[in-house]
């Protein structure tokens, strides 16, 4: 019988089932009718078990699967194979098929039945009568007859008896794993034959069982000492959750072994405090001092600082003689916003590190399950995580699933089962486990790791656990949860139940235990003493990569940074960019602007925009400092105008002038991004954290775009430097100007980023021609201090006749220009009537209506640079033009652009200078709701009539946006 169960679905005999399903599924009546109600009382998975007799695609790979048969096998033997009768195989072939079909379904749905959750709410009656072997057509009778499984399970015959047992125990004990959804053949096959070879179980030494039990101590232990010391201090403790420490430890640990050196992790607020002490060994001193009110920073250094659980930190640890670098990503307290800046650090790393595997450096994200379920920059994240630009081998994702979110319970925060769900866009495999048995989250911990350093690819670990108090230590959860938090009082913490499970074990006893314990609370009071003399002695932002840069002081800001470029190395450059191998098919359109581009660099003359900005990225490359350039259609560039990238018009090929320009030159990467802000302007925002010596630019498709990362504008670019002191490069291209593309397409919101501006924390620019963007791009980098640019960039006037500069202005007596003097002819300085001031694009339309009309007695004068205000140049030119009066000038509407941030500021210069006109006058659209109208011929009056007025009409007649105050107490628009 065993000779012949062995036979039954291997070789000739599983060809000869298939092809009788084969023949069954497009005809019923094709086959004997035996076969045919055997056939047809299958559901869809064993139809499926049928159709893979001869070995399914993913069986293939090294995963037994039952009846995998040789390819050669003649079907002609069948009817009689292995001496069965055809009853008798079909009766045989019933068993395996209905074992298959209950494996499979242990596989897929297992999790449901999982012991997953601590608090036991889940109910799982509907789960184990879908598994139960009764609806796979067995009967008890039937638990221990042998039955041919093939080696699936490691076993070549197993009673249902002992099938039901191990796949329980691999599918349903307190680890319950997601991973059918996988079409990777490889990955799902490693996966089965990871879990399925050990049962799903890791056996712990005593060395490392006693190693768990002392991460949980520690965990728990650091929570009760600050409930007891600061009780009713926000914390975000870790209660409830300890068993993350023992498991962020194994994943070092493993992943160390694995070739791991560096890794960023993104976290939230739960039980922050514990990682960053516990796991990235913060000193416990410093953590008290700042419960004692203290600041994070030195006291000689400047900044608002910021709370304690949303601090970052750096470490190196060590394990079994493999060091780690640890950095925890400082971050905002919106939820979930962190996690692309830290996948951008470690792309930065990997990129450092010459990690072209991706497993040297890895992101381990820690999320709460209502963030990970609700916010979407979690999905922009996963839709990142393969993208050649953006991968960076898989990132490990652990979830604090304490089955709350603040008071929200999850039927409130998500619509699919688990808060994993959204990880299924990427087929990552998912891990849920019991945060009350540590060994299986730490095991599930170790596979996870494994696979992402397998695989390059991301996974998540779903520890479930709970949360032993209110959101923070002093809410009240029974207000809200009151069930929930009558069963965590009678839970005993995790350490508790551990140390039991040991004590059983034999492995400690009670008394080494407890005294573990007694220990870590003795140490923590000698560090609640030190605290009370404990001094941050140095800020550690210029580390590392940074080691050389400095901060900001007044003077660097003002100072004139080299940033021209000798001619032969413009002109080589130059040379460069229209250069592309031979054979290379470009487009004839693209080779007549690459003609234009070989002229203006030999002539010196009409340098426009995009040659400018290729310029400044060239000269960089060469000097030895990387570009990476990244945005939505970027490497054309949205307004065509860029063409960064060459494609071969017969194959596709891709070649990049800039990566080619010389031998030894650094690395151009320019990218064609998702269609994501948030997740991308995160990403490259975190790039620019780690890699300081390169220049990092986004660039939003249309400004107004880039409202979709604001979270990341306001949190991190504005503000990052002064609450965490980490400073960034970043340099935001935003197109901007009004052209009568409506709203969306027109303004960049230019006032939003003018009313961040505070503290020298970023530039502000709108530049007019392509020397100043050329210049800014390279200080950029050149400069000892890094600060975001944001720069309004232009689309018409890429294209202007007049927006061009002289390679000249580019070269090395060259520089940057924060204010463009008038050096038009004009009247006499002191007979000057009126003096513009205006900044971008509408400059050109003044000058091109002055010169039109011939008007000699206006002055116009550019700020380049909004912010910081180059007040004293400004101021010099305002004094330049001793009896004009000065008129600001914008397209934006009243409400929008430069007005609000620039009136106060040269009404304070007018003052200074004691200038008879108090009052800096607008001149420009009315406010708006809208930033622009989407009606063209609306768009052409507005524009020419405030050039008109700008030029020509009385200040007294300028339309004042803020003048009059309605009966509403609404401030209108005074229309004349
Ligand atoms: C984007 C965002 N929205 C709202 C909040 C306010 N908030 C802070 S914590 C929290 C609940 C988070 O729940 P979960 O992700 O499950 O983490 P837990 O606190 O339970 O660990 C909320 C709503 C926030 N910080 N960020």
């Amino acid at each position: 019988m065993q000779q012949n169960q062995a036979t039954i679905l291997s070789g000739a005999n599983a060809i000869y089932v298939s092809e009788l399903y084969a023949r069954f599924a497009t005809d019923p009546s094709s086959v004997d009718a035996s076969w045919a109600e055997f056939f047809g009382q299958m559901g869809d998975d064993g139809r499926a078990v049928l159709a893979e007799l001869k070995g399914p695609p993913w069986g293939r790979d090294g995963a037994k699967v039952i009846g995998a048969a040789a390819p050669d096998a003649a079907p002609a033997v069948a009817k009689k194979a292995g001496g069965l009768s055809v009853e008798e195989l079909r009766r045989a072939t019933t068993d395996s098929v209905r074992a298959l079909m209950l494996i499979r379904a242990y596989r897929a749905r297992g999790h449901v039945a999982a012991n997953l959750d601590p608090l036991g709410l889940q109910d799982h009656s509907a789960a184990y009568a879908e598994l139960d072997y009764k609806n796979f057509g067995f009967a008890e009778a039937d638990l221990d007859r042998p039955i041919f499984i093939d080696n699936v399970l490691g076993l070549e015959t197993a009673t249902l008896r002992q099938i039901v047992e191990i796949v329980t125990a691999t599918y349903c004990g307190t680890i319950g794993v997601e991973f059918t959804h996988i079409q990777d053949p490889a990955q799902k096959s490693w996966i089965q034959r990871r879990i399925e070879s050990i049962h799903n179980q890791t056996q712990f030494s005593e060395r490392g069982k006693l190693a768990i039990l002392e991460r949980l101590t520690e965990a728990e232990g650091l929570e009760r000492f600050l409930q007891v010391k600061y009780t009713g201090t926000k914390r975000f403790g870790l209660d409830g959750a300890e068993t993350l420490i023992p498991a962020l430890e194994q994943i070092l640990k493993r992943g160390s072994q694995l070739g791991l050196k560096e890794v960023v992790l993104g976290m939230a607020h739960r039980g922050r405090l514990n990682v960053l002490t516990n796991f990235m060994k913060k000193p416990f001193a410093q953590l008290f001092s700042e419960f004692q009110g203290n600041s994070a920073m030195p006291e000689d250094v400047q900044g608002s600082g910021d709370v304690k659980y949303h601090l970052g930190t750096s470490a190196d640890r060590d394990f079994d003689g493999n060091t780690v670098h640890l950095s925890l990503t400082a971050n905002p307290s919106h939820l979930e916003v962190v996690d692309p800046v830290a996948l951008g650090k470690v792309r930065a790393k990997q990129q450092q590190l010459g990690d072209s595997g991706r497993t040297q450096a890895m992101g381990l994200v820690i999320h709460g399950d209502a963030a990970f379920a609700g916010q979407g920059i979690v999905a922009e994240c996963f839709a990142m995580s393969q993208l050649e630009g953006y991968t960076t081998g898989g990132t490990i994702h652990f979830i604090v699933n304490n089955q709350i979110g603040f008071t929200t319970a999850p039927r409130y925060s998500r619509s699919g089962p688990y808060c994993t769900d959204v990880a299924k866009m990427v087929q990552a495999p998912i891990f849920h486990a019991n945060a009350d048995d540590p060994e299986s989250v730490v095991h599930a911990a170790r596979i996870a790791t494994e696979f992402r350093q397998e695989f390059k690819a991301d996974v998540v670990v779903d520890m479930v656990c709970y949360r032993r108090h209110g959101h923070n230590e002093s809410d009240e959860p029974a207000f809200t949860q009151p069930l929930m938090y009558k069963k965590i009082a009678q839970l005993p913490p995790t350490r508790q139940i551990y140390a039991q499970q040991l004590v059983k074990e034999g492995v400690v006893t009670a008394e080494q235990a407890d005294k573990m314990a007694a220990d870590f609370q003795a140490s923590l009071e000698s560090d609640y003493q030190a605290a009370k003399s404990f001094k941050v002695n140095k800020a550690d932002w210029l580390e590392g990569k940074w080691a050389g840069l400095g901060a900001l002081n007044e003077e660097e800001e003002m100072r004139e940074e080299k940033t021209g470029v000798a001619f032969e190395v413009l002109k080589d450059v130059g040379a460069g960019l229209t250069r592309f191998p031979d054979g290379f098919h470009v487009n004839p359109k693209i080779i007549r602007q690459l003609e234009a581009k070989k002229k203006m660099i030999e002539t010196g003359q009409g340098i426009d925009w995009s040659t400018a900005e290729a310029l400044a990225f060239g000269s960089l490359l060469v000097e030895g400092t990387p570009v990476r350039l990244s945005g939505q259609d970027s490497g054309r560039g949205t307004f065509s105008q860029r063409h960064s990238v060459l494609i071969d018009q017969e194959d596709e090929r891709r070649f990049a002038p800039l990566s080619n320009l010389r031998e030894g030159q650094a690395r151009f990467e320019v990218i064609d991004s998702l269609l994501s802000e948030a997740g991308v302007l995160g990403f490259e925002y975190g790039y620019s954290l780690a890699e300081p010596r390169a220049l990092v630019l986004w660039e939003a498709q249309f400004g107004d775009f880039a409202n979709g990362a604001q979270v990341i504008i306001d949190q991190f670019l504005a503000a990052g430097e002064a609450k965490w002191l980490r400073m960034s490069g970043l340099v935001l291209l935003l197109p901007h100007g009004y052209e009568g593309q409506g709203a969306e397409h027109s303004s960049a919101r230019l006032e939003r980023y003018l009313q961040s501006c505070a503290e020298d924390n970023w530039q502000v620019c709108n530049f007019t021609t392509p020397a100043n963007y050329f210049h800014a791009l390279r200080r950029q980098v050149r400069r000892n201090f890094r600060k975001p640019l944001v720069l309004m960039t232009p689309k018409s006037l890429l294209r202007h006749k007049l927006c061009i500069s002289p390679l000249a202005d580019m070269s090395s007596q060259a520089r940057f220009h924060r204010v463009l003097f008038d050096t038009a002819q004009l009247v006499p300085d002191d007979k000057v009537r009126r003096v513009i001031l205006c900044s971008g694009k509408v400059y050109y339309d003044l000058f091109e209506e002055r010169a039109k009309r011939n008007i000699k007695d206006v002055a116009i004068v550019r700020v380049e640079q909004l912010y910081p205000w180059p007040k004293d140049t400004v101021a010099s030119q305002i004094r330049r033009y001793a009896g004009a009066e000065l008129l600001w000038c914008q397209e934006e509407p009243g409400n929008m652009g430069a007005w609000t941030f620039v009136m106060p500021r040269l009404n304070f210069i007018l003052e200074e200078l004691n200038r008879g006109q108090r009052q800096a006058i607008y001149c420009g659209r009315a406010p708006s709701a809208a930033a622009a109208t989407g009606v063209h011929h609306h768009h052409d009056e507005e524009q020419a009539k405030l050039v008109e007025q700008a030029l020509t009409a009385p200040l007294g007649d300028m339309r004042q946006p803020f003048r009059r105050a309605t009966r509403l107490g609404e401030y209108q628009y005074a229309a004349k």
